[in-house]
């Protein structure tokens, strides 16, 4: 069908009520989290619709609405395309317009988990230690005003609700890729709520429940032409459609305090301990995507997939993972990491994905002690060279501090932006010295490495010198 005439999406959503408040209705969610509910729901029954909450803006609100919550979830792979509606979404939210309507979803009895995607920046943590950072201007406020802003302080909030009127705790279970991300979001609540109320946070420490989890599937932003070729394929216009990959992967330790859906039904792993898996995932792929991302961005390639056709960086990350992030892995329980490496290589070269290094570069300031700078850690203390991931350190920086490889201004999106452009100087040795010195990014051991310092002064010598493209040649 020609697109731009199809009649609209459309479902009646069900109204039994929602088992699940989800934080932060971005596309991963509704790609991933959200079609394993669904698919468990109907493998074994519950009451686990979702009621999604934006924590800024209206925008997927208002496209889903007329939609009765429905959106298609787009499959593609390298043989073709699958579509198939997803229709687990009881209601959508927008907390900047009504906190109190969030609240008190959260506060409903029959909602028994609370799940977030809000992307690493938004649990108001120092990413280098990962405790709350009381500074941050939303948990300010939070700590001021009973209606939250952040999502911290609708967590803390809710379960404060729910404490007062005699409603068990929900497990809340955090989807970002944070190490440990059960643990770092147990920690912003209980530090969040011993400075509201040390009795409610006593309360959440012995009822609550923070179980970690690894998530995987590569999900790119919508585009308009996504739109056009959703309608072309199924008939109906959609305006709130999501693209993903095939594969999809989640690990969850089994410690819920108010019961789950059948999760283990659909294929979701659940573990006692995610630890390995979330590190593998994390150091695998979300490092090599970003290092990926910021070398292939000031190469010129547009999309992930672009850069893994460019044979010198294929072969770059290939060392990556076999020189400098599998020695300091331990393999999950049955897990072949070079197996693991090899189905990455050909999860990037989807070329049906097109997942734009510049959206995976976003927020590095956020992402890197995660993804790359632990690994570095570890090499160094082995004695093990880490010159590639080095080099990503170093493209990070020239990238974040706003100067493409012509001299062109990037638009960097990240809360350091403003500082980390004030950080350039012609000198890569006092750029160095300027990033180094954010102490929210790099720990203590890096900081005060001397070798570390020389070896990322001469990438981002080479890196200037040269362009990414033969920095990463070798
Ligand atoms: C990506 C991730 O945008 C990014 O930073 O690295 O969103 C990545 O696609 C997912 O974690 C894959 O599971």
């Amino acid at each position: 069908m020609e697109a731009g005439l199809a009649a609209r999406l459309h479902y009646t959503p069900s109204a039994e009520p929602a088992g699940i408040v989800h934080l932060g209705l971005g596309a991963f969610f509704r790609a991933h989290g959200a079609i394993y509910v669904e698919q468990a729901m109907a493998a074994s029954g519950g009451d686990w619709g979702i009621v999604g909450v934006s924590l800024q803006s209206p925008g997927t609100r208002d496209r889903l609405a007329p939609q009765g919550w429905a959106y298609t979830a787009l499959q593609l792979g390298p043989e073709g395309e699958t579509a198939q509606v997803v229709t687990v979404l009881r209601d959508v939210l927008v907390a900047p317009e009504n906190p109190q309507a969030v609240l008190d979803a959260m506060t409903a009895p029959a909602v028994r988990i609370v799940s977030l995607t809000v992307t690493e920046k938004g649990y108001c943590h120092k990413p280098s230690t990962g405790r709350l950072n009381a500074d941050h201007p939303d948990i300010r406020y939070d700590l001021d005003n009973p209606l939250p802003r952040s999502a911290p302080g609708f967590l803390v909030r809710a379960l404060q609700a729910r404490r007062a009127a005699g409603i068990p705790p929900f497990t809340v279970l955090c989807c970002d890729n944070l190490p440990e991300n059960g643990h770092v979001v147990r920690g912003v609540v209980l530090d969040l709520a011993r400075l509201i109320d040390p009795d409610l946070a006593a309360w959440i420490e012995a009822q609550g429940a923070f179980p970690s989890t690894m998530v995987d599937r590569i999900v790119p932003a919508t585009t308009p032409a996504d739109l056009d070729r959703v309608e072309t394929l199924t008939g109906r216009r959609d305006e709130a459609p999501v693209m993903h990959e095939p594969f999809r992967q989640w690990v969850v330790e089994d410690r819920f305090c108010n019961g789950r859906p059948d999760l283990g039904a659909v294929g979701v792993q659940l573990v006692d301990d995610v630890t390995p898996f979330e590190h593998m995932k994390l150091r695998m792929l979300n490092g090599t995507h970003s290092s990926l991302a910021y070398l292939g961005y000031l190469a010129g390639h547009q999309t992930i997939a672009d850069t893994m056709a460019d044979p010198v960086m294929a072969q770059f990350v290939d060392r990556l993972w076999r020189s400098e992030i599998i020695p300091a892995l331990t393999p999950p329980p049955g897990t072949d990491l070079a197996a693991y490496a090899d189905a990455l290589a050909a999860r990037y070269a989807n070329p049906a994905i097109r997942h734009r290094t510049w959206q995976i570069a976003m927020d590095g300031s956020q992402k890197m002690p995660q993804r790359i700078l632990g690994t570095i850690a570890e090499g160094r203390a082995a004695w093990r060279p880490v010159p590639g991931l080095t080099l990503a350190v170093a493209a990070w920086m020239r990238y974040a501090s706003g100067r493409d490889e012509t001299g062109g201004t990037i638009e960097v999106k990240d809360p350091l932006a403003p500082q980390m452009a004030a950080l350039w100087r012609d000198d890569p040795a006092a750029t160095v010295d300027g990033f180094l010195a954010l102490s929210q990014v790099f720990p203590a051991v890096l900081r005060d490495d001397t070798g570390f310092r020389a070896e990322l002064t001469d990438a981002l010598t080479k890196l200037v010198r040269d362009g990414a493209r033969v920095a990463a040649s070798g």
